[in-house]
């Protein structure tokens, strides 16, 4: 996760794995560390990059979904105050099937510190 100032969203990065012999999709994610937690995708058009909500996010059988600046990434509105950098926030992921995932985040300041 990282983070700038309480003021700003702060943004989330992770691999997603998809160990299983069907695809997956990736529709929601929540965190008691946000007001509300989005999936954005973001796209460069002519130099500038911009970031659009995405519904979902397939994770391909035996593959992974890579969210990394420049693409996918968690969208963290309104950190609360356990977001703080050197501390782990949890984030749940939720599923197509069904299934959700939680997993903790450790946090880091802007320079990815
Ligand atoms: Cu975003």
């Amino acid at each position: 996760m990282r983070f700038i100032i309480k003021a700003r969203p702060a943004a989330g990065y992770m691999t997603l794995r998809n160990e299983g012999d069907k695809a997956v999709t990736l529709t929601g994610a929540s965190s008691p560390a946000c007001g509300m937690l989005m999936l954005h995708q973001s796209k460069e058009k002519k130099g500038v990059e911009t970031m659009r909500d995405t519904a979902s996010v397939p994770v391909p059988p035996h593959g992974t979904a890579s969210f990394a600046p420049g693409g996918y990434h968690l969208m963290c509105m309104q950190p609360q105050a356990n977001m703080k950098v050197g501390a782990s926030v949890p984030v749940t992921l939720t599923f197509t099937n069904g299934q959700t995932v939680t997993a903790q985040f450790p946090v880091k300041g802007p320079g990815g510190k």
